[in-house]
């Protein structure tokens, strides 16, 4: 062999080893990889040599040739077979709707096969993903079959990505979509994307930020949005975009964009049919109004309900809907932020077109480690109200910080609202009806952006995973999540999904802890909202933090009681009663509800100061616990992602230390007692921790 063919065989020698080992993060919870040869999946790799695909409408839509391909391409890698997929017809199953299916090992022509169902191609795959998931679940025993149909009817991922492709709160890199270069370059990244999100079962994308510019809807942007929406579409993703509300002022060279005003209706509806000439399957506007600065309705003395509805006629004929946002709230110091909401929109119940749903967030406030569920949920039985979540960790360490969010999600969509009844809990609410209403929605802040893993930390995946799975079925237990997310991505050894399992499912009670714990609220950094900042006293006072914890001499905590702020009588009877006495409020949501004195007993039997340290410093042991589990497993795992999760709870633990000292000691100036055995000695003054100031983090574009 020549020396220059010698060198070249050892070199691609090496790269395949190195591709072997090396991994980025790009698959996600889609890894193909082969199997151990164990009896099951030799039993699987006999079925899967002919996949039956059953539907009751025939092939209706583009998605069929993303299963085929789903289905040749997991095979294959999971079990080494080449798969036949073939398609019959079959009875309508009702109950599955558009997009459920059954999965099973069967037999066809005396041979083992996989049987998908479904009623249409949307159905079928997610039944070819649920199938390559049960296989690679690698699980004792065989799950199939399979039977499942979602509950929410829209389950979207919302992307807060401005048009220069910086993303607000976005802490992964830049934006996915690639404006500048869109319509002519599709960045296969689109699809890698669209995959993963059917995957899931995540049906919507809205692509652009709800603070939102108009240049997005000119003819030049639409055809780059159309480019994206063709990109998206063989995965069953529609493409949805937030709406500016003067867009008629702004890009249409009208005097108004009073929404009763015939010529901004008009104007809308000619912007709805030019968006549906290029995206037929456009699914509609998600609009933020009279809401931190945005324009809206009220800039013209109208409602909410002229706003949406406006919009809503225009995308009617096409199908389109608007997701009306509730997150509203005025630079009003006598009312309690966390009530106007409730205080603007409830009184339009029954009053939006059936083309409008209300999203909703998870609590009053926003996006906090913890908050009680939006009183709204149990509010306006006439209207459709829709579920936002933040999958990107604004509140909760961002781009560094561990914290798997499948348990705060499930507190909000478990909790009972008590209207009309008992049972009625938030994730009924969003239902609607079984079966889910044409119009149910759950939609999630995004944490993707171009970073090569897609969400920055590597962990921080299983939040993008945990949001799909539990729009799809919010039944589903946290524990099962992590536990799937973790065999997926990083294997199914014991020694690997025990420990991880443990660490994911234990995270975001360690932030709480560390960031404010009983229920503490709004004590972020202004800007950013990274590290700590209770002291913040300046500037508006409902974006102060003192507005928010309210501490003094004789104790801390907002008082939401008919004493207080009377937020409390915005829920059920039984609900205020039993939050309103401090004696029977969780201890989880007492400072959020009642000013409670420091030397109240808690169920503990120590003080509140005693037990509010003692929180900060147990978060703190949490995020050290992780460290020292994460150290021990580096032979057990890809030694790149080993290297990156390992610094980054470097970062977690410095800056749980940082929050606990810093919090602790500003709250002493009021307590004015020491913090009890067992906390350590912060390593600063307050001084130094009032002293720091972050710039240009990741997520806050204006670097403030
Ligand atoms: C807050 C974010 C802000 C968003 C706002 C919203 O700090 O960047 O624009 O919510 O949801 O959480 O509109």
């Amino acid at each position: 062999m020549s020396r220059l063919k010698l060198a070249l065989v050892l070199l691609s020698a090496l790269g395949a080893q190195a591709l072997a080992r090396a991994d980025d993060g790009y698959r996600l919870w889609l890894r193909y990889d082969r199997l151990p040869a164990t009896t099951l999946h030799a039993a699987y790799a006999a079925a899967a040599r002919q996949v039956i695909l059953v539907s009751a409408s025939g092939a209706d839509t583009a998605v069929d040739g993303a299963a085929t391909d789903e289905l040749c391409a997991g095979m294959k890698g999971l079990l080494g077979v080449e798969t036949r997929v073939t398609r019959e017809s079959g009875a309508a199953q009702p109950d599955l709707g558009d997009e459920g299916y059954t999965v099973s090992l069967s037999t066809r022509g005396g041979s083992p096969a996989f049987v998908v169902t479904a009623n249409r191609d949307q159905g079928l795959l997610y039944g070819a993903f649920a199938l390559l998931r049960e296989i690679r679940l690698d699980r004792p025993e065989s799950g199939f079959p399979l039977r499942s149909a979602p509950g929410i009817r829209r389950r979207i991922l919302d992307h807060w990505d401005n048009l220069n492709r910086t993303v607000e709160r976005g802490y992964a890199g830049a934006s996915l979509w690639e404006w500048f270069v869109l319509p002519d370059y599709i960045s296969p990244r689109y699809r890698d994307y669209a995959r993963a999100c059917a995957s899931l079962g995540i049906n919507g994308s809205v692509l652009t930020n709800v603070n939102a510019d108009s240049l997005v809807l000119t003819p030049e942007w639409l055809r780059k949005v159309a480019a994206i929406a063709g990109a998206l579409r063989p995965y069953g993703v529609r493409v949805y975009l937030s709406a500016r509300f003067s867009s008629p002022l702004e890009i249409g060279g009208l005097k108004t964009a009073d929404p009763l005003d015939p010529a901004v209706a008009s104007w809308w509806r000619d912007k709805v049919s030019e968006i549906h000439a290029l995206i037929p399957d456009f699914g509609g506007f998600l609009v933020k109004a009279n809401s931190e600065g945005q324009p809206g309705p009220q800039s013209y003395g109208r409602s909410h309900a002229d706003g949406a509805n406006m919009l809503a006629d225009a995308l009617a004929p096409f199908g389109g809907i608007v997701m009306w946002r509730a997150f509203v709230y005025e630079a009003d110091a006598k009312r309690d932020r966390c009530m106007q909401a409730y205080d603007e929109f409830m009184p339009l119940d029954g009053k939006f077109r059936p083309n409008v749903v209300l999203q909703i967030k998870n609590g009053p406030l926003d996006f906090q480690p913890r908050e009680p569920f939006h009183p709204l949920f149990g509010a306006m039985p006439r209207t459709s109200l829709g579920l936002e979540l933040q999958i990107t960790q604004e509140y909760l360490g961002q781009g560094t910080h561990l914290a798997f969010l499948a348990p705060l999600w499930k507190e909000t969509l478990d909790s009972d609202t008590y209207r009309p009844g008992p049972g009625s809990t938030v994730a009924r609410v969003v239902e609607g009806s079984p079966g889910g209403n044409e119009l149910s929605c759950i939609a999630g802040v995004a944490n993707t952006g171009t970073d090569r893993d897609w969400t920055g930390h590597p962990l921080a995946q299983a939040n993008w995973y945990a949001f799909g799975r539990l729009a799809w079925d919010p039944s589903v237990s946290s524990a099962r999540i992590a536990d799937e997310w973790v065999r997926l991505t990083l294997g199914s050894d014991p020694r690997v999904t025990e420990p991880v399992e443990r660490m994911l499912l234990g995270s975001r009670e360690a932030v709480v802890d560390y960031t404010g714990p009983l229920g503490l609220a709004g004590v972020f950094a202004e800007g950013h909202h990274y590290g700590p900042e209770p002291w913040l006293d300046q500037g508006r006072p409902d974006w102060t933090s003192v507005y928010y914890h309210r501490a003094d001499q004789r104790g801390i905590g907002f008082d939401r009681t008919t004493s207080g702020s009377g937020a409390l009588a915005q829920y059920s009877p039984e609900i205020s009663r039993l939050w309103g006495d401090p004696a029977t409020c969780p201890e989880d949501l007492l400072l959020w509800f009642h000013h409670a004195d420091w030397g109240r007993t808690m169920a503990s039997g120590r003080t509140l100061w005693d037990e509010f340290c003692l929180r900060y410093q147990s978060g703190v042991d949490a995020v050290r616990d992780w460290r020292r589990t994460w150290d021990s497993l580096k032979p057990l795992i890809d030694p790149e992602t080993h290297d990156h999760v390992g610094a980054l709870l470097a970062i977690q633990e410095r800056d749980a230390c940082w929050w606990r000292d810093a919090s602790l000691l500003y709250f002493q100036t009021f307590s004015r007692r020491p913090l009890p055995p067992g906390v350590e000695a912060p390593a600063h003054d307050l001084a130094y921790y009032r002293s720091i100031r972050l710039r240009w983090m990741p997520g806050n574009p204006s670097g403030k």
